[in-house]
Parts: C-alpha cells; sequence; structure tokens
C-alpha cells in the first residue's frame, strides 16, 4: 500500500488506564512510521467500549465531522477492534478504519525485506484476517435471517463464498508455515554448529528505536571479522525486522556471535510475536541479553516492561541480562557509568563503548581458564592454533619445546590438556 501523504486521524477510548496517553502518543509514532499524515487526535473517556461502534454516539458524530474538516483518508483506532465494530464505524463515519493491530502488520509488511521476514509478516496478516472473514460471515447470516430478508439462495451463497475464502487462506496458512519451517531448519543446524564451536552468543533486545542496530554496528565496527556488513540504523520504528548475526573477534582472540533482533513495541500483535518467534530464536538460544533502553525517553520503565513481557511471550525466560541505558548523550548525563552489570552509555562515543565491551565480556567468559602448556617442537600447529584462537599471556622457548601461558576456553583446554605443565 501506497501511503505517502495520506492524512489520517488517530482516535483512542481511555478506560482510565494511566498508559493511555503514551500510547496514544506511540500510535501517532506508529502511523507516522507508515507515512501517515496525522491531522487529528480524538480521545474519549468510557467505563466499557460500545459493543455496536466501540466509541459512544456522540464521539462517533464528532469523528465523522473531523473526517470532513479535515478531508482525512482514514481512521486509526488505538485497540484492536472487532470486525463488526470496524464495520459499523466505517458506515457511520464513511471512511476506511484501521485499528492498532491492522496499522503495525501494514508497517511490518513495508518494511519486511528478506523472504523469510515476509513470509514471518504474511502468515500474520492471514492469521488475522482469518477470524475476521468467519466472524464477519456469521453475523451477515444472522442480520439476514433477523431481518427475515435474503431467504435460502442468498444465504447460501454467501455462506459458500465465504467458506471458500475461509479454506483459501487456511490452504495459504499451511503453505507459509510449511515454507518458513523448511527455512527454520536450516537456521537450526547453523546455530548448532556454533553451539558446537561453544563460541558465546550475545543477543540485542528491546523496544524499537532504542540504538540495539546502532550499537551492534559499532562493535562490528570495532571488531568485526574482515568487515562485515554493517546493519540498517534509522530514527523510525521497527527498523529492524530481521535478526543478523555478526561474528566479533576481540584483541585477546577471544569471540562471540552478536545478534540484533527486531524491536518491540506495546500491545505488539500476538499474531506478530508468533510469526516472529524464529526470528527471535536468537534471542532465545543467546548465553547473555543486552537490553537496550533509551534512557532520553520519559516513558522508558513502560518500554522495559513492555520488553521483558514480550521476550517471556516468546519463551525467552532465564538468560542472564545486562541493561544500557543509551541516548545519555540527550541528556547530558555523566557517561559511561556503571552499576553492577547495567550501563548508562552514549553509542555514539568510543569509552562508552569501551565500557560496553568490558561489561559484556565479563559476562560471557566464565568458562575461560588460564593454563600453562608445554608445546613439543614438533606440535608447532598446537602453537599456531593458540596464536589464532586463545589469549596468549606469554611465550618462551625452553629446552623441551615451547612453554606458553594462556586463557583459553574450558574446551580448548581439555583438548589440550596432555600438554598442560603441573607445578607439583
Ligand atoms: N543521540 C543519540 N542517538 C542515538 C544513540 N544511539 C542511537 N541513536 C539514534 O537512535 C535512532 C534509532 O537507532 P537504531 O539503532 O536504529 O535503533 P534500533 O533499536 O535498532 O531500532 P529498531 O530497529 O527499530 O528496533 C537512530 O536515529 C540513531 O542514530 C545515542 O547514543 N545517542
Ligand atoms: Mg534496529
Amino acid at each position: 500500500m501506497d501511503t505517502e501523504n495520506l492524512k489520517a486521524i488517530i482516535i483512542g477510548l481511555n478506560l482510565d488506564n494511566e498508559q493511555f496517553e503514551y500510547s496514544m502518543t506511540e500510535l501517532a509514532a506508529l502511523a507516522e512510521a507508515n507515512n501517515l499524515d496525522v491531522v487529528d487526535r480524538l480521545v474519549q473517556k468510557l467505563d466499557h467500549p460500545d459493543r455496536a461502534t466501540y466509541f459512544g454516539k456522540g464521539k462517533v458524530e464528532e469523528l465523522r465531522l473531523s473526517v470532513l474538516d479535515h478531508d482525512a483518508d482514514m481512521v486509526i483506532v488505538n485497540d484492536e477492534l472487532s470486525p463488526s465494530q470496524i464495520r459499523n464505524l466505517e458506515k457511520a463515519v464513511e471512511t476506511k478504519i484501521i485499528d492498532r493491530t491492522g496499522l503495525i502488520l501494514e508497517i511490518f509488511a513495508n518494511r519486511a525485506r528478506t523472504h523469510e521476514a515476509k513470509l514471518q509478516v504474511q502468515l500474520a496478516k492471514l492469521q488475522y484476517q482469518l477470524p475476521r472473514l468467519h466472524t464477519s460471515a456469521s453475523q451477515r447470516l444472522d442480520q439476514q435471517t433477523g431481518s427475515g430478508g435474503g431467504g435460502f439462495t442468498s444465504r447460501g451463497s454467501g455462506e459458500s463464498k465465504i467458506e471458500l475464502n475461509r479454506r483459501v487462506i487456511e490452504k495459504d496458512i499451511a503453505h507459509i508455515k510449511q515454507e518458513l519451517k523448511d527455512i527454520q531448519k536450516s537456521d537450526l543446524t547453523q546455530r548448532k554448529q556454533r553451539d558446537s564451536k561453544s563460541i558465546p552468543t550475545v543477543a540485542l533486545v528491546g523496544y524499537t528505536n532504542a540504538g540495539k542496530s546502532t550499537i551492534m554496528n559499532r562493535l562490528v565496527n570495532r571488531y568485526g571479522e574482515n568487515n562485515e556488513k554493517q546493519v540498517m540504523v534509522k530514527n523510525m520504528l521497527f527498523a529492524t525486522l530481521d535478526t543478523s548475526v555478526r561474528k566479533l573477534i576481540f584483541e585477546d582472540n577471544k569471540t562471540m556471535l552478536l545478534s540484533d533482533t527486531v524491536g518491540f513495541v506495546s500491545k505488539l500483535p500476538h499474531q506478530l510475536v508468533q510469526a516472529f518467534r524464529s526470528t527471535l530464536a536468537e534471542a532465545a538460544n543467546a548465553d547473555l541479553l543486552v537490553q537496550v533502553v533509551d534512557e532520553s525517553d520519559e516513558n522508558k520503565e513502560l518500554m522495559m516492561k513492555t520488553t521483558e513481557q514480550t521476550l517471556k511471550e516468546i519463551g525467552v525466560e532465564n538468560i542472564p541480562m545486562i541493561t544500557v541505558f543509551n541516548k545519555a548523550d540527550i541528556l547530558d548525563e555523566p557517561r559511561p557509568q556503571r552499576a553492577g552489570d547495567n550501563l548508562v552509555i552514549a553509542a555514539l562515543e568510543e569509552d562508552s563503548i569501551d565500557e560496553l565491551v568490558n561489561v559484556i565480556k565479563e559476562n560471557s567468559y566464565n568458562d575461560y581458564v588460564i593454563n600453562e602448556f608445554l608445546i613439543p617442537f614438533n606440535k608447532g600447529e598446537i602453537v599456531n592454533y593458540l596464536n589464532t584462537n586463545a589469549n596468549v599471556i606469554s611465550t618462551e622457548y625452553v629446552a623441551d619445546g615451547t612453554q606458553i601461558q594462556a586463557e583459553l576456553t574450558a574446551v580448548d583446554s581439555d583438548r589440550f590438556k596432555d600438554f598442560i605443565v603441573t607445578n607439583e
């Protein structure tokens, strides 16, 4: 859908919810993320949504007038509405109505670049449509029977048409699911291979626009293996839809896999969360999570809560997590600043990245040990291996071979245990 320059009115129902104001601000940002111009903003306070039109009669009329006044192309409602509510509102206001879920699905659809992301979004959209198709069918039938009109012929044909659509969608869903499964199978193989190499995996997670991709790029810039590709950074919601994994090699030869993940937002449609489960599996399999928070955003507490809830929803639990409060430059807070394993930083500043690397490394290499080896001269390949894969602290040539003190993984230590010098 080309949404350039289309005008939208946002409207929300305040059911005495303390997060209401924030969710309206975010809705406007979501609309802008989809290139819509927000021309008006209406709110209503009620105890319960109206069953038929979600908003009360007076508010619906106000909305209709505002649409005329601003010549708006659509109305975006801050919650997920029932299909009949959308239909009734459309009739009353005489313009296109989109709910929050529909809007987020639309943004994801426009942003998806890779084949996998496209399939995931398509799956979420179909799953969103399916119950709607069903309900609208039965409701239309109810109306027909209720009014006494219609009769058997129209009822029958209506029903079979809906039934047909439903079957087409169900078939598409099954097809996409299978295709995703195939893709994920190869992902899983890759992940298994990585696991076997016992390289620690660190995942950047957090609310959209917090600075995850910026941090990823700063680290890849410094430590990326042979100029690994940068990821996209943009000041917009959901800039990243795909998980990308990059290998980092530090000065001491310690390696790490760093993954950047899709950002979260409040009321992320559950169809999307489900569809993106596999993308987010990188986070689920991480040894360490780095939660990135926009320190300069006044709603950061809420954003952290949402992030933690969403992680739970996709089954990411019991993984150690450090929290990084980013964008401290905006508030001009002292940085880098450390409290335990949590950090206040500005991703674009070198000393912030230094400190971040320290904290990440301290939390990632717990199974490293320091050993003293004596490698016979005819085993030069082991010396080479240690020089490229371990943190060599000292090297000395003695009568029986090369004496090396090195910090290395427990796996490597075990591998070369025959050459360990025991100090007895
Ligand atoms: N002032 C300031 N801006 C920052 C900092 N870190 C990131 N940004 C900006 O914040 C915006 C969002 O950054 P991204 O790295 O794309 O954010 P993200 O978390 O990857 O966002 P999604 O991919 O949407 O989840 C960009 O315009 C960055 O340039 C920072 O430390 N200070
Ligand atoms: Mg990003």
